[in-house]
């Protein structure tokens, strides 16, 4: 029942409603590439690292014969020219990731219409990181911050053994272990380095030891998943190092220590070596693997993303099947503002409000600004669209009614799966 002091939203008042709360309710990004300022330069901001985004390095190519050593020999300045001068001046920057640069200059109250690289570059190098980090926190309405965190990264090592990683209490820890699962060989050795008892053969004492290596970083950080990416070939179970992994290491650590594991499925990496980061490609993944694990766990939480389109429908349904199963965002090369229609309509005619939309796996600070005001302008108004359905069906909803609903999609729904609820 609607209380008294809460009012039903008229239908004329009903779209402006849900989308003025669609894009002020703050916002929990529970998958991103981006540190906290105690991370030093692992926190890439500003205008140069803004343009030379591995999305805007990739679509530059397609105009030019440049050879791809030459650009990488380029200075990080020399290499925002080059992308500048293509992607904004000699074609119009239509693409998402060329509009998001638009809309970053915009939203920091810059003069869009000078198109005078230089006159951006100056006015964020009046800032300090902190300040920029609390000025693109604010404008973007994004409260909460979840990190990748590597373990075997040389760099972030240091930050995390002088327990400097918890500082900001705005950023999460999720370990990320990809090389367990997808490069064994090297993951031994790293292990090895770090002083844990391991072989490549897949003994007693190496899982036990993995095992404590996972416990302790999870401990260490804080952790509020353990999170992998999967190429599209990854199938479960399977006689296999994966199914080895998953079943004799990642799921036990994650029961004892009571947190999600997270797949990002569907990756495969290096398809055109020469553009590094940026030559990843999607293919199609199969979803029985993740059917497979939410029945044999079924007391184990997994958050799900996969990257090729042709998944989402299929991912979407299963998650209707399994209560452990939560599916979050619209990952890579599926957050385009079509894409993110598509996805987020279905998924809410498929599961209501019980899914996590977005998250912006963004990589340079200044970029939740654009991440999340397309994302949230789009889910603004697939809601609304709903709201209006049932209002029409005499079901009429409150403004408090509406913010639960989004905060749950936007916060809590990923906090209630950690068993965290945020009041
Ligand atoms: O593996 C991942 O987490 C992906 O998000 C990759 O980091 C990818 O390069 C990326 O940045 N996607 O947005
Ligand atoms: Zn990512």
């Amino acid at each position: 029942m609607t209380t008294q002091s809460q009012s039903v939203v008229s239908l004329a008042d009903l779209r402006q409603t849900v989308e003025r709360l669609a894009m002020t309710t703050p916002v929990t990004d529970m998958h991103t590439h981006l540190y906290a300022p105690e991370f030093g330069d692992l926190l890439l901001w500003g205008i140069d690292e803004l343009l030379t985004y591995h999305y805007l390095i990739s679509e530059s190519f397609r105009w030019s014969e440049e050879e791809y050593s030459h650009f990488w020999s380029l200075t990080k300045r020399e290499q925002a020219d080059w992308i500048w001068k293509l992607l904004f001046i000699d074609h119009s920057p239509l693409s998402e990731a060329a509009t998001g640069f638009i809309t970053i200059l915009k939203r920091l109250g810059l003069d869009v219409s000078s198109r005078n690289l230089d006159d951006y570059r100056e006015a964020l190098s009046r800032r300090t990181v902190q300040e920029q980090v609390d000025t693109v926190m604010q404008i973007s309405g994004v409260s909460k911050i979840v990190m990748t965190n590597d373990p075997f990264d040389s760099v972030e090592r240091p930050v995390w053994l002088a327990d400097q990683g918890k500082s900001d209490p705005r950023f999460y820890a999720a370990l990320r272990v990809d090389a367990l699962l997808n490069d064994w060989p090297h993951a031994v050795k790293e292990l090895q380095k770090l002083g844990y008892d391991v072989q490549t053969e897949w003994s007693q004492r190496t899982k036990e030891e993995t095992r404590r290596f996972l416990s302790e970083w999870i401990i260490r950080m804080d952790a509020l998943y353990l999170a992998v990416s999967m190429p599209g070939d990854f199938v479960y179970p399977a006689d296999d190092h994966r199914s080895k992994m998953i079943d004799d290491v990642m799921v036990p650590v994650c029961g004892e220590r009571n947190i999600p594991f997270a797949l990002m499925i569907g990756v495969r990496r290096r398809v055109n070596p020469s553009l590094g980061l940026a030559g990843d490609m999607s293919m199609r993944s199969d979803v029985t693997a993740v059917e497979a694990l939410c029945r044999r766990y079924p007391e184990q939480k997994f958050l799900i993303t996969m990257l090729a389109r042709e998944n989402q429908h299929e991912l979407t349904v299963l998650a209707r099947k399994f209560r452990n199963l939560m599916i979050f965002g619209c990952w890579w090369f599926l957050h385009i503002e079509s894409m993110v229609e598509e996805m987020t309509r279905f998924r809410v005619e498929l599961l209501g409000t019980s899914m996590i939309p977005q998250h912006s796996d963004c990589r340079v600070f200044e970029q939740l600004i654009y991440k999340w005001e397309h994302s949230r302008r789009i889910i603004g108004s697939v809601l609304a669209d709903k709201y209006e359905k049932l209002h029409h069906s005499g079901w009429s909803v409150t403004e408090e009614e509406i913010q639960r609903d989004l905060d749950d999609m936007l916060n809590q729904n990923f906090w209630r799966f950690l068993g965290k609820e945020h009041k």
